[in-house]
């Protein structure tokens, strides 16, 4: 490497000054600028790349080697035209993708001839007021290490994390050598590859004085908004944080107009610059790019004015005239602010999952566990991983936001159990939505896990227990892979049992981690130990209540870190009594989160709702918890008998005494408790006492779901249970809906209108906005629901495509009303002009018109609830 070039490099500081100054630009295609001079195989070919049998023809970073005249061409084109960043003729110069042309022993010389042509021919060009950088491009390979390419494998995998990170790093210190001032990670559709391709990038990094700014680039390959191994626009953003980058952003595979929706996205939620370099356009039949140099800099530029990029180019198709038409149609656009960083701590399966300080508590489910569910130990012995899945699946289904998956049991290779079930749940969508922790007692286990997931996972759990050094050695590998990581409230002495234990180890280990290896806080979540209390020895019996108040004390002492724990240990002296285990489950929770505890993990099928535990139960289950009295465990060896379950159900099926109360509070009762056992018989009776069968939905169901909605609100529900509510809710309204069709008089009559319904994008709920379809559809309205999580363009598509008079959203948790804001805006970008009906338990009427109706010229209306949708429509 030349010294001169090394020095030349720009600090992230220096980089980062300039793009608050400016919009950088970037430059555009080689392949295509390639094709224009007409290469013939020779061209390909040097003295050592001769002999190859195989063609090299296309392989175009041999190119570097060479006709290094036409590679510093195109770059010499594109600085003219205005690029201040240039990218290497390197895309594809790893080992790895060589290899399909047997040139893999190439790669660093590829790399570091291709970052020397850039940076020869930026120097020709820097000047004080504009300088010129070189990003060293690194490309996805022609390998997903995600994904199966054998659909009947799916277990299997063409590569390896351990292979990318060893090709990436050749590349790397090629481009290093040859004196690259920056690194693209680019057009990223599998995200485990990016992180591999990090992990070489921040171990190069290590061992430079200067390291080098990450350019992080994904690429979206559909009209789903997602990557190609399937996650969305923000959990991408949330996976590749961890690298700090200089900018991410989108390129390739769809033109800039496609882009518009995930490039304003991006420029919400990230803290980084914002990067975008599209394709001229999406290709033609012929599967060119025509897309107009001045069309393109027209959406480009528009990008530009609403705020939301930083650095700007082009990708497939595009020429140095498109690039020079981008540069001037920005130069005198102020860029994009950066923003602060977040305090929430982000975690992303295909999907993200934020948690904020005041978020409601989390689920992490527990039954992916060897030592915790028999069924599931049994599954992975007997290798039948697929039905093993269902397990995960269920846990899901139930309303686990996370899911813990452990595999430690003497008798297993837990190291391959864990490689495989996780590379079979990244082909299960259900599942793999969610974020993993990935739980071993065993450092290379979790090491081995994190090398499978391209999500933001958690680790669990590392310690003091071995010391300092292979705590702080195993939290920097946390941070490297990009994890965030449960901590264990154990040191050199063992496990902390006393409050004050508790707390002074979890203190020092946050500062540890803060201080020595630069963790951000909102990635420590501490676990400060949920042992069984009621065991008979009476040292354990204030075991509960010292980890509640530890809670509190941590949360204080350590600002940023959360606080989990494995809830259902609490009660192994009860094993085989489900109903006396749910009840201090259900008591614990309830004191620990008001105490802090951010999440726990549980059997999220299984969770009791404190108020409606039986009274006598729960003053005893309490007493036991916080060791109110020293008989407490006596007194619920007592009670145990009593609750005894014999076929292994659970708290709601035991106690029939509600059978007893009036139908509207039955209604009630079974909505809350989510047991659907006798919701149809009591609907029936109720449809026989009302005056018409939608007065039951308006009526009793609507009145339980509220109630519902209030327990929710008051942290006295979680989202499991709420699920289950709304399960019974709609087997409620599926069996009404054939009598209010019916009382129409069926038949098709000349339609009223047309309306679109959608949950917006975020938000899965859709009890509400399924009543409203059906009150609707029985006043002879046409109605199209799209569903739940649906993106502002596929509503408005459909409105457009299917000609209807109305649009109408629904949604239930708060962002969503950030969400429907961005339905007006962008209603009132297209020129829309037809009304828009708002409903869900979180809009308002004040919302909707301070906040929605000023973001679109169209009216705006506020439906309360679904009997005033029908004389709104
Ligand atoms: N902290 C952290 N991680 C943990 C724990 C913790 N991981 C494991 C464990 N503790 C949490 N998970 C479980 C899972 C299941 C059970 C308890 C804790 C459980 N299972 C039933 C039993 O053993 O009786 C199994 C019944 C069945 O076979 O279905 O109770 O504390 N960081």
């Amino acid at each position: 490497m030349s010294e001169a070039a090394r020095k030349k490099s720009p600090s992230k500081s220096q980089i980062e000054e300039l793009l608050t100054q400016r919009i950088l630009i970037l430059d555009g295609a080689y392949g295509t600028a390639f094709q224009g001079y007409s290469l013939t195989e020779s061209d390909y070919r040097n003295s050592t790349l001769e002999n190859y049998q195989t063609p090299l023809i296309g392989n175009h970073d041999l190119l570097c080697l060479t006709r290094p005249d036409v590679v510093e061409e195109v770059h010499r084109a594109y600085l003219g035209a205005g690029a201040d960043i240039i990218s290497t003729n390197t895309f594809s110069a790893t080992s790895i993708a060589q290899a399909d042309f047997g040139t893999e022993s190439h790669a660093f010389e590829l790399n570091r001839a291709g970052a020397a042509i850039a940076r020869r021919a930026a120097h020709a060009f820097d000047r004080p007021d504009k300088p010129r950088f070189v990003a060293g491009s690194v490309g996805p390979t022609n390998r997903t290490a995600s994904m199966s390419p054998d659909v009947d494998r799916p277990a299997f995998r063409n590569v390896t994390f351990d292979q990318l990170v060893q090709g990436y790093r050749e590349a790397i210190e090629g481009l290093v050598a040859g004196g690259a001032d920056l690194l693209l990670i680019e057009t990223i559709f599998d995200t485990l590859n990016a992180k591999a391709a990090i992990y070489a990038a921040l171990e190069v990094n290590d061992t430079l004085d200067q390291p080098l700014p990450l350019m992080i680039s994904g690429t979206i390959t559909d009209a789903s908004g997602r990557t190609l191994s399937g996650q969305t626009c923000e959990a991408f953003l949330t996976s590749v944080a961890h690298a700090q980058p200089l900018s991410i952003g989108l390129n390739c595979a769809l033109g800039a107009d496609q882009l518009r929706p995930y490039v304003s996205e991006l420029s919400q939620k990230s803290k980084s610059a914002i990067s975008a370099h599209p394709n001229a356009g999406l290709p033609n039949a012929f599967g060119e790019y025509d897309q107009s140099a001045s069309h393109m800099a027209e959406v480009v530029g528009e990008f530009a004015e609403q705020g939301w990029i930083n650095i700007v180019g082009g990708c497939c198709g595009t020429t140095p005239e498109h690039i020079a038409a981008i540069a001037e149609r920005v130069a005198h656009i102020q860029p994009r602010q950066l923003k602060a960083p977040g305090l929430d701590l982000r975690l992303a399966g295909l999907e993200a999952l934020n948690i904020k300080a005041d978020s409601l508590f989390v689920n992490v489910g527990e039954r992916t566990n060897v030592t915790g569910s028999a069924k599931f130990a049994r599954l992975i012995r007997e290798n039948q991983f697929d039905v093993a899945l269902d397990v995960a699946r269920q846990q899901v289904e139930s309303g686990a936001q996370i899911i813990d998956i452990n595999m430690d049991e003497g008798m297993l290779d837990s190291e391959s159990a864990m490689v495989r079930f996780l590379n079979f749940i990244a082909g299960e969508p259900d599942i793999s939505k969610v974020p993993l922790m990935i739980d071993s007692s065993k450092w290379s286990i979790i090491e081995a896990g994190l090398k499978c997931v391209q999500g933001k996972s958690i680790v669990n759990s590392i310690s003091m227990k071995e010391g300092e050094e292979a705590f702080i050695q195993q939290a920097k590998l946390v941070k490297r892979y990009g994890a965030a990581v449960v901590v264990m409230a154990f040191d050199e002495e063992g496990q902390a049992d006393t409050l004050k234990r508790k707390v002074e180890i979890c203190k020092r280990a946050y500062d540890l981690l803060t201080q020595t290896v630069g963790l951000d806080p909102h990635d420590i979540i501490f676990d400060p130990n949920i042992f069984a209390v009621a065991t008979g020895i009476e040292e354990h019996n204030v075991y509960g209540l010292s980890f509640i108040q530890s809670c509190a004390e941590i949360k204080k002492l350590c600002p940023g870190a959360s606080l989990s724990g494995g809830l259902s240990n609490v009660s192994f002296s009860f094993r085989g009594n489900n109903v006396l285990r749910e009840a201090m489950h259900s008591v614990f929770l309830f004191h620990a989160i008001k105490n802090g505890l951010t999440m726990a993990i549980v059997n999220a099928g299984q969770l009791a709702i404190y108020d409606e535990l039986p009274e006598e139960l729960r003053e005893v289950v309490e007493d036991v918890i916080l060791n109110r009295n020293p008989e407490a465990t006596e007194a619920l060896l007592t009670l145990a008998p009593k609750y005894a379950d014999s076929n292994s159900a659970s708290i709601s099926s035991i106690d029939q005494d509600w059978r007893s109360l009036s139908i509207n509070e039955r209604l009630k009762h079974s909505l809350v408790t989510g047991v659907d056992t006798f919701v149809v018989e009591d609907v029936e009776e109720s449809r026989q006492l009302a005056e018409k069968p939608l007065d039951v939905i308006e009526g009793p169901l609507m009145d339980g779901m509220n109630h519902v909605g209030d327990l929710f609100g008051a942290g006295k529900m979680f989202l499991p249970q709420v699920i289950k509510s709304a399960r019974v809710m709609k087997k409620a309204v599926a069996y009404l809906v054939p009598f209010i069709e019916k009382e129409k008089g069926g038949g098709k009559m000349q339609s009223d209108g047309k309306i679109v319904l959608a949950t917006v994008k975020g938000d899965v709920h859709d009890i509400g906005k399924n009543i409203v379809g059906v009150v609707l559809q029985c006043n002879n309205f046409e109605v199209i629901d799209l569903g739940v999580m649906v993106p502002t363009e596929k509503i408005l598509e459909v409105a457009d495509k299917e000609n209807c008079d109305l649009i109408g959203l629904s949604g239930l948790i708060t962002p969503s009303l950030d969400e429907m804001v961005g339905v007006a805006k962008e209603m009132e970008r297209r020129g829309d002009t037809r009304p828009l009906l708002i409903g869900g338990a979180t809009t308002s009427p004040a919302h909707t018109s301070v906040k929605i109706d000023p973001a679109y010229s169209g009216t705006v209306v506020y439906v309360k609830d679904a009997s005033r949708s029908v004389r709104v429509a």
